[in-house]
């Protein structure tokens, strides 16, 4: 044994969380195992850094992504080596596909034992491939390195992840044994940097911004439109969504908020037509409504009947403007790309559309304002003696409190939240895993988006989604989250698809009813449990639960097959009243 062995390894640990804290990253997400011992005594030493500890390293990623999500910071992801790292994969290819900050550190043996054979040792320093933005494989560590170099490779890992595109940065590190000294002397990093309390190199934020001449050209070629419209898309705060939302009303066109748009709930604006997926169910309003032009800002909206009408329509121009370099066209009808940040670029064509305004048509404007409003009023009518998926959605719209997140999982919750929420509601931060929409690691990114928010989080979740991350329910003990569980026995989105009609084989394949009720799951966690059986009930019971200050699991039980019916009568009872106008 080297004696340098363990006082380097407590050194460089010390150096990564710190150097983490002093960049802004200070919230660690852990599970526990042997070889990130170093990293973890040097968490535990830092008075700065926060944490969140659970056992299940899939878990604690999503918690991490979800932190992101809240604070839009990343969060660092602690793990040890072997299939602890693999675990980390999805929330990480969630990350990179919607452009979420996060640091993963990932504990390694050291190159004597790579590939011999040797317990818990994988092929670690690749593994999440290229959904990493960058990645790095430091030495183990060791007295005759500069410490200097950890210090600017971690400035560099916290750079690569909050620089455009922004995503997940992985740190492969190697330790040897023995991991710690008897001791618990910190060791003092390299001079200046240890007396201070700035990174040791400080990346200059930068953005990306439009030249003067393109917001001029791009102005010429948008203020002729008569009929154009503006989506928000995912968008990462309120901020951001509020900004879009002025963009629309200096066009003078309809503003169309997803439901991750940040300006869908409680959303004020004169130019609001937040029932447009509704909407768009009717053959007749779309066709007498198709636009000239689209400007989309922000990340893909959920809406099929959206992008299918968007990719139908022929538009010139097709605008789409985001905060990273990759495409977002899947319909291949984008004319102009813009990677911009957000705030800047609306609030630019703003200044130029006062300069010089454009040609607006009103009843271009009112047309969809007001159908919007009819389908408002009529998705009043959806509430029955029994709650529905619809009624539930449209209820946690209405009643989540001022001080609270939103969270929905993949399936139909995030589907029926973007159909069918009241835009009167508060106007909460929402976050949904919908850049690779996985139903994995649901109830972990609430976890996550309630600690990074600091408040108390709604998750209204499907049963598989629940059932796929149950170990989860074990953070929420530490971790306000009222869990709205729409328990359809199943997978109910299926049966909206044309493989529904296939009854020799839907049902065990598709459809996979698990038999299963959330109490036992609620109880072995510690979480209060409660299953209201009437509309009036499930009002009640949420409203008590967002004021208790403790988790509670909500169930919810529908049928899926009265569920596919409901959708599609409230939809031609839409139709009709908008076609009746
Ligand atoms: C990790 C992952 N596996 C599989 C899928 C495919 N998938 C999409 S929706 C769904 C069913 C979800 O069921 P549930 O959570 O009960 O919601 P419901 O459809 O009933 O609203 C599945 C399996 C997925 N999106 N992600
Ligand atoms: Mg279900």
């Amino acid at each position: 044994m080297n004696r340098e062995t363990p006082q380097a390894n407590r050194l460089w640990a010390n150096l990564i969380v710190e150097e983490l804290v002093r960049c802004g990253v200070d919230f660690f997400c852990v599970a526990p195992g042997s070889r990130s011992t170093p990293l973890v005594a040097a968490l535990a030493a830092n008075d700065k850094a926060h944490n969140l500890v659970h056992f299940d390293e899939r878990g604690t990623a999503f918690a991490a992504l979800g932190y992101a999500r809240a604070t839009g910071r990343p969060a660092a992801w602690i793990t040890t080596s072997g299939t602890a790292v693999a675990n980390g994969l999805p929330a990480v290819v969630e990350a990179s596909t919607d452009g979420v900050p996060m640091i993963l550190l990932t504990a390694d043996r050291p190159p004597e034992l790579r590939q011999t054979g040797a317990n818990q040792t994988i092929d670690q320093p690749d593994i999440f491939g290229d959904f990493v933005r960058w990645r790095f494989d430091l030495p183990a560590p060791d007295p005759t390195i500069d410490p200097a170099m950890v210090l600017t490779t971690v400035d560099q890992a916290a750079y690569r992840a909050r620089r455009s595109p922004q995503g997940p940065v992985h740190l492969n590190l190697m330790f040897r044994e023995p991991f710690l000294p008897e001791g618990d002397d910190v060791p003092a990093g390299p001079s200046p940097w240890a007396e201070g309390d700035e990174p040791y190199t400080r990346y200059a934020t930068t953005k990306p911004t439009l030249v003067e001449a393109e917001i001029q050209a791009l102005w010429q070629t948008l203020r002729r439109v008569n009929r154009g419209l503006v989506v928000a898309g995912r968008l990462a705060s309120r901020k951001q969504g509020e900004a879009v939302s002025r963009l629309a009303g200096a066009l003078g066109w309809p503003l169309l908020p997803d439901i991750s748009s940040q300006v869908r709930l409680g959303a004020d604006s004169e130019n609001l037509a937040a029932y447009y997926d509704a909407l768009l169910a009717g053959e007749s309003f779309a066709e007498a409504h198709a636009p000239e032009a689209v400007v989309h800002v922000g990340g893909r909206a959920l809406s099929k009947r959206l992008e299918q009408f968007l990719g139908r329509s022929g538009l010139d121009p097709y605008v789409v403007v985001r905060e990273n370099p990759f495409r977002l066209d899947p319909s291949h009808r984008v004319t102009h790309s813009i990677e911009a940040d957000v705030v800047d670029f609306c609030a630019a064509m703003v200044r130029v559309a006062m300069e010089d305004p454009p040609d607006e048509d009103a009843s271009w404007m009112a047309g969809w304002r007001e159908a919007s409003e009819k389908v408002g009023h009529s998705l009043d009518g959806i509430s029955s003696a029994e709650p529905n998926e619809p009624f539930v959605a449209r209820s946690v719209s209405r009643n989540v409190p001022h001080d609270h997140g939103l969270v929905v999982a993949s399936s139909m919750p995030v589907r029926d939240l973007d159909t069918y929420a009241a835009n009167g509601g508060e106007p909460v931060p929402v976050a949904a895993n919908r850049g690779a929409s996985g139903i994995d690691g649901t109830v972990a990114t609430a976890a996550g988006f309630a600690r990074g928010l600091g408040r108390p989080v709604t998750l209204l979740i499907g049963d598989l989604a629940l059932l796929y991350d149950l170990n989860s329910l074990a953070m929420l003990r530490d971790v306000p989250v009222v869990v709205v569980v729409l328990n359809n026995d199943g997978g109910g989105i299926f049966s909206f698809l044309p493989v529904a009609k296939r009854k020799e084989f839907f049902e065990p394949y598709f459809g996979t009813p698990q038999g299963v009720g959330f109490g036992p799951a609620a109880g072995m966690f510690g979480l209060r449990y409660e299953r209201p059986e009437t509309t009036a009930e499930f009002t009640e019971f949420y409203r008590k639960a967002c004021a208790r200050g403790s988790s509670t699991l909500i169930e919810v039980r529908t049928d899926r097959e009265e569920n596919v019916a409901l959708h599609r009568k409230v939809l031609e009872e839409v139709a009709d009243s908008v076609g009746r106008a």
